[in-house]
């Protein structure tokens, strides 16, 4: 992995933990930090001890977006590419996560904004701490929202929300993002960081394969018809009932004990 002080990085238990550590920036990305979060992406698709993955931020903030200093339009006297920054960094950041077939669990510890903000959404399970907020900063700045934020925010929330949480840039509570269905839970700042640790340290535990398939399954949905889901579904259920945790599941089930799943 790509050593860097921007992102730490820890594994135990199945879980690698990626911490955003700008902490003075509120985690706000520059290109060393996308290199490192995406070396750690990168070792979760790779890696077969890893089974989960827990992302949160260093300090008061989960991540403030695009660290804005470093694409300052002052800077060279002409207006910078943000489409190449999007798509050298934050295009593949998105989608390595996407294409993970492994839970990806993030615990917003506080402001995500912009393309913080949509960090978050990308992840499979997101918790947030009660003080936490959800700012779509980018109207603010006269940009677009990006890291797949029009693409998730219509389909969490629906167009009205969407767009006006988009437009107006306000501030979005964590309360309200979990009840509008935006994340999967509010936590007590307190409690967050070990509820996600425990969470993800379940979900480790589980059968990989199979919930790497659920998401395959469930991000599929989006764009497939129900007869093509219908044969989606037949088909991945066919591997999984072929995989060693199937077997364990059952026979678990049937002599009524815990069953040890091995991710395979
Ligand atoms: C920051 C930042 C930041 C630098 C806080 N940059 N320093 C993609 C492609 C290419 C280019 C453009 O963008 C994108 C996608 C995007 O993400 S666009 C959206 C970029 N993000 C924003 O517009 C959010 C900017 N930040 C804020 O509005 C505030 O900082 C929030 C509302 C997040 C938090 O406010 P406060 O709690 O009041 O904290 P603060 O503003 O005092 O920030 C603390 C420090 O962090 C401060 O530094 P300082 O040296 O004064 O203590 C900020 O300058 C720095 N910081 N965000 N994005």
């Amino acid at each position: 992995m790509l050593e860097s002080d921007t992102i730490l990085s820890a594994f135990a238990d199945g879980v690698l933990t990626l911490t955003l550590n700008r902490p003075d920036k509120l985690n706000a990305f520059n290109e060393e930090m996308h290199l490192a979060l995406r070396a750690g992406f990168q070792r979760a698709h790779q890696d077969a001890s890893v089974r989960a993955l827990l992302l949160t931020g260093a300090g008061r903030g989960f991540c403030a977006g695009q660290d804005l200093g470093d694409r300052d339009p002052r800077k060279d006297g002409t207006a910078p590419d943000l489409g190449r920054t999007i798509e050298l960094f934050y295009n593949p950041l998105i989608r390595l996560i996407r294409t993970l077939e492994k839970p990806v669990v993030c615990a917003v510890n506080g402001v995500a904004a912009g393309a913080g903000a949509n960090l978050a959404l990308a992840c499979d399970i997101t918790l947030a701490a009660r003080s936490a907020q959800f700012i779509q900063a980018f109207a603010r700045i006269g940009l677009v929202p990006d890291s797949g934020g029009t693409w998730s925010l219509p389909r969490l929330l629906g167009e009205a929300r969407a767009k006006a949480l988009a437009m107006t840039g306000e501030p979005l509570d964590a309360e309200t993002a979990a009840s509008w269905g935006l994340i999967w839970k509010m936590v007590d700042d307190a409690a967050l960081l070990d509820e996600a640790k425990d969470l993800a340290m379940k979900l480790a535990a589980g059968p990989t394969m199979g919930l790497g398939m659920t998401k395959r399954a469930i991000q599929a949905a989006a764009t497939n018809s129900l007869d093509e889901q219908l044969e989606l579904e037949r088909d991945l259920q066919r591997e999984a009932g072929r995989s060693a945790d199937y077997a364990e599941g059952v026979v678990a089930f049937l002599e009524k004990r815990k069953p040890e799943f091995k991710g395979q």
